[in-house]
């Protein structure tokens, strides 16, 4: 392999790393009071990772875990207080109080899985 393939297989990793963290963002699922939103933990992405929600209303989030890599194990809501452990392949029922309009994170304790609540 000479060295202009690998610059160009270099710069399209940076392009794709880019494109990853910065540039893509999903869709917001929306939920409704009540809803059950359930979201797997998988391959470095909670899905789905940007829920919509009404403000003043309850929902429920349901994670599934997947991925055994310790860097999943827990979920995070610094502004809600909510920290919790997720089993492997069992559902972890989290159930939120009704929340103020605003944007709520959430992540892994290293910050490499990252979801959004949208309260609207
Ligand atoms: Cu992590």
């Amino acid at each position: 392999m000479n060295l202009l393939m690998i610059n160009i297989i270099g710069l399209a990793v940076i392009a794709l790393i880019i494109y990853w963290f910065w540039i893509y963002k999903p869709k917001d699922v929306q939920a409704k009071d009540q809803d059950i939103i359930k979201i797997t933990v998988e391959d470095g992405v909670y899905q789905p990772s940007r829920i919509s929600v009404p403000a003043d209303t309850e929902i429920t989030l349901e994670f599934n875990r997947k991925d055994e890599t310790p860097c999943a194990e827990m979920v995070i809501f610094p502004e809600l207080d909510i920290s919790e452990s997720l089993p492997i392949n069992k559902t972890k029922t989290i159930k939120l109080k009704k929340l103020k309009k605003g944007s709520y994170q959430f992540h892994c304790q290293m910050q490499m899985y990252k979801g959004e609540l949208h309260v609207v």
